[in-house]
């Protein structure tokens, strides 16, 4: 499946290559589609509960022991795995630096053994290796075990919810489905529609037990989340035992090619289906427009000048119209994004803030209670670490969550103007064709601009914390100062790093909207003017060759029938390539 995916995405590009040398095709983003097809990202995250075997599962499906996998709970650090020639690992740190590692020092910056409470302030680490599985744009991504008694752990987990495309969720046959499972899997189907489960850790039990711990599994699974789920056995174990061992026999009992096989498939569908599909819709598109400007060219070179000029009168007009609503969409379009920003991400940090306020002020009263004995100076220390702890944490998985909530409100505001921005252009086009009696059919499709608007909330190579600016209050106490005012201190100390940090979360939100948003004004109205001035110039063009004789009309002619060719062979290839998907 993977294979017939990188065949037809090399057709493609082929495609878009012949597309770029012929002549004169108006508006065609060639460039940009060339690279969406190239750099095609897919993120496939690993999740469960402690102990499941999720980094496991990782190490099987690359056929490498390439992350450290233990008894007690791991992995502490989110891992992103990519494609590339050669193992390499980049860790990059909270403070903004990057550091390459050597594979034997990977289980120092990503266990809670070699990194406690990730004293190291690693964010996240990114690890290439030259995988078929990684190729085409394949990211797994191994994150720490919910659960466990590592907060902290739970709370990474989480940010990485978000920038899933589908998620691997793992069960494990020696811990029936638990409660804390359920709950964390219901947060987990709130970001991803696909989610595909796994119960691990087959070898530890007979068929007959296998079966029937899957079917409790996907009992109360299915009460819990109101819908049918499939479940795969898998024994993770035996699966990477019987790749590195090349053996047959062991893979079988692995149950680990079963799974595979589905998940490739539907990588081939989800991501390659739609990507080709996509594209080659919008290259169509484009081959219409400058088929029909062609043709307007050819109009102009044999219409009666009488005729020609009252047409192109018409058309003058049309264009009016057409500038004016472009000027609406602009005003509109600021509206929504300034509407999202003041009712969406405003009210949704009021809330949040109220909350949190509510939660570490009650949080802080018992922490003082239990704590006032202690001397003035260690009192301090504990009460700043926990409000410091405390705000970190929550900011950064609200950050994470309302980051998803803003992408997708900005793409549903997106794919509405879309849908009338396309209208207007086809009913120019249309308008055009009728008035030169050009035979032309609108091609509706699918657009890909939703995936370049978003551009900006995507998963970037960029770690998806924001690390809180923290000035101490140890060194500013003076000597002997009582019990109380230091409580009093630290709240207002509280409110003071909650005020800020709203501030900077805000600003870096409503920042990136506006970006975006330039972004998809960018794409979207240049397509209304490039139309007009596609129609424009093909009009002139064939006046400007009448003026230079006879000999040079025929000439042109010619040309023009040639590039139609072209331009027919090249649509051809692209509706092959479709009926093959
Ligand atoms: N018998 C058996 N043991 C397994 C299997 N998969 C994983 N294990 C073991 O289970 C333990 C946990 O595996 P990990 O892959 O570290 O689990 P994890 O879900 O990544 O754990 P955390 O990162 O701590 O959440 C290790 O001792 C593995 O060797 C399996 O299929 N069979
Ligand atoms: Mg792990």
């Amino acid at each position: 499946m993977l294979d017939k995916y990188s065949h037809l995405k090399e057709e493609l590009l082929k495609c878009i290559d012949t597309m770029f040398a012929i002549e004169n095709i108006p508006g065609c983003p060639c460039e940009e589609l060339k690279e969406k097809v190239q750099n095609n990202t897919f993120n496939l995250v690993v999740l469960g509960q402690f102990k499941r075997g999720k980094t496991s599962l990782i190490n099987a499906l690359l056929g490498a022991e390439i992350l450290p996998v233990a008894v007690v709970p791991l992995t502490s650090i989110a891992t992103i795995l990519k494609y590339g020639e050669a193992l390499r690992i980049k860790v990059f740190l909270s403070d903004g630096a990057i550091k390459e590692i050597r594979h034997e020092s990977l289980s120092e910056y990503v266990t809670e053994k070699g990194n406690p409470k990730n004293e190291k302030n690693v964010q996240e680490v990114v690890i290439t290796y030259p995988s078929p599985y990684l190729k085409d744009g394949v990211r797994l991504i191994d994150t720490p075990g919910v659960g466990s008694v590592y907060q902290h752990n739970t709370d990474i987990a989480y940010q990485y919810l978000p920038k899933s495309d589908a998620a691997l969720f793992l069960l494990s046959v020696d811990q029936p489905v638990s409660q804390a499972e359920l709950d964390f899997l219901k947060d987990v189907k709130e970001y991803s529609d696909r989610i595909f489960f796994l119960q691990n850790k087959a070898d530890y039990v007979s068929p007959e037990d296998l079966k029937e711990s899957i079917s409790f599994s996907k009992k109360v699974i299915e009460d819990a989340i109101k819908c049918d789920v499939k479940i795969f056995p898998l024994s993770a174990k035996l699966a990477l035992d019987g790749k590195l061992s090349k053996s047959k026999d062991l893979l079988e009992k692995s149950f680990l090619p079963e799974f595979e096989k589905i998940l490739n498939t539907f990588l081939m569908e989800e991501k390659g289906k739609v990507l080709i599909l996509s594209v080659s819709n919008t290259l169509i598109r484009v081959l219409s427009q400058a088929m029909l400007e062609l043709e307007l060219e050819m109009k102009s070179l044999t219409t009666p000048l009488d005729e020609l000029k009252k047409k192109v009168e018409a058309s003058e007009n049309k264009k009016k119209e057409v500038m004016l609503e472009k000027q609406d969409f602009d005003i509109l379009l600021e509206g929504e994004i300034n509407r999202l920003v003041k009712t969406g991400l405003d009210e949704d940090l009021r809330e949040f803030k109220k909350e949190l306020i509510a939660n570490l002020t009650s949080g802080l009263e018992s922490l003082y209670k239990e704590s006032k004995d202690l001397s003035g100076k260690k009192l301090n220390y504990k009460l700043e670490e926990y409000v410091v702890d405390e705000v970190k944490n929550a900011y950064n998985n609200w950050r994470a969550k309302e980051d998803g909530k803003l992408a997708s409100s900005f793409e549903s505001i997106c794919s509405r103007f879309i849908v009338k921005i396309n209208e207007t252009v086809d009913s120019l086009l249309k308008f055009s064709s009728e008035l030169f009696s050009i035979p032309f059919e609108v091609f509706k499709s699918e657009e890909l601009w939703t995936v370049k608007s978003s551009f900006y909330y995507k998963f970037k190579d960029e770690p998806v914390s924001l690390e809180l600016l923290t000035t101490s209050l140890t060194l500013a106490l003076p000597r002997f100062i009582s019990s109380t005012i230091i409580l009093k201190k630290i709240h207002e100390y509280m409110h003071q790093m909650i005020d800020q940090q709203s501030g900077r979360i805000r600003f870096d939100f409503a920042e990136r909207l506006d970006k975006s948003k330039l972004d998809f004004r960018w794409a979207m109205l240049q397509r209304i003017e490039a139309t007009i001035e596609g129609i424009s110039t093909a009009i002139e063009k064939g006046m400007n060759q009448r003026n230079k004789g006879e000999k040079e009309v025929e000439k042109r002619k010619q040309a023009l029938s040639e590039t139609a060719q072209k331009l027919d062979d090249a649509r051809d290839n692209l509706l092959a390539i479709k009926n093959r998907i």
